[in-house]
């Protein structure tokens, strides 16, 4: 079966049940897609939805799903996602973003968006590196964590999204999720696309997210989860903000 028999075979629902992905084996990638495709589809949206993908990883899910897509350069998805909205008012757009498009190089489009309180939900996959370039530092990267531009270990330099958007935005919808619980991501993905279908304003959920092949764990899936669950997870806590 080629794309278009998969979309024709599977036209009211937005995930491609039988399509193979090329994300690395053990990836969180595909994790925190699968929630959001069960979100849209268990919301009745896949016609609706209008779904805007960065450069980085995240763009190995521009044909992923049977959805109107577009994909943008590093850091511009937000954007793009509440021009499409200001021009669609209908449609729910979804801005997924890794956290190096997301808090450096479009940091200023992140942050302005929940400012404004734009009608969009933003998915931001942190995964404590710049994935598809190498595993350079990103502003998520862990204190002492060894990356291809830190070999002795970065910095202090790291960034807390959702307390930021909290501080900028009351009334935000905002929630981090880690892919390891499946259904607690499923339903925050699905309450921040209901805060948009109600014209409530910015959502934005960020999701701890696992990358094997830059964290150098493709061999050790324990390693992979217990750094996802216990370091990850203790600097960036799994909550509702
Ligand atoms: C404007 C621009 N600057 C830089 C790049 C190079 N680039 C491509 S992917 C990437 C890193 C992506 O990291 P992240 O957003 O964290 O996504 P991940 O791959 O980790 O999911 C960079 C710097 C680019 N494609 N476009
Ligand atoms: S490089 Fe990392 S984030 Fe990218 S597909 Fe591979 S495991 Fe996933
Ligand atoms: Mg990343």
């Amino acid at each position: 079966m080629n794309d278009q028999d998969i979309k024709l075979a599977f036209p009211k629902c937005a995930r491609l049940a039988s399509k193979p992905h090329k994300f690395c084996p053990g990836c969180g990638h595909p994790e925190v897609l699968k929630a959001l495709g069960f979100a849209i589809d268990e919301l009745g949206l896949q016609k609706k939805t209008a779904f805007g993908v960065d450069i980085g990883c995240s763009l190995l899910a521009w044909n992923y799903f049977n959805l109107d897509s577009i994909e943008t350069h590093h850091g511009r998805t937000i954007p793009t996602m509440v021009g499409f909205k200001k021009a669609n008012p209908d449609a729910i757009c979804v801005a997924y973003v890794g956290d190096g498009g997301a808090y450096a190089i479009g940091a200023g489009h992140f942050l302005n968006a929940a400012i404004r309180n734009e009608n969009i939900t933003v998915i931001v996959v942190n995964n404590a590196v710049y994935a598809m370039t190498g595993g350079q530092e990103a502003p998520t990267t862990l204190p002492g964590m060894k990356v291809a531009t830190a070999p002795c270990g970065a910095d202090q330099y790291y960034m807390h999204a959702p307390e930021l958007v909290r501080n900028v935005n009351p009334t935000a919808f905002v929630a981090r999720g880690i892919t390891t619980i499946q259904v607690g991501l499923r339903k925050m993905i699905k309450e921040a696309i209901q805060h948009q279908l109600d014209g409530k304003g910015f959502s934005f959920v960020e999701v701890l997210s696992q990358c094997p092949l830059n964290w150098k764990t493709m061999d050790k899936p324990q390693a992979t989860f217990d750094f996802l669950e216990k370091e990850m997870a203790k600097t960036y806590p799994v909550k509702y903000y």
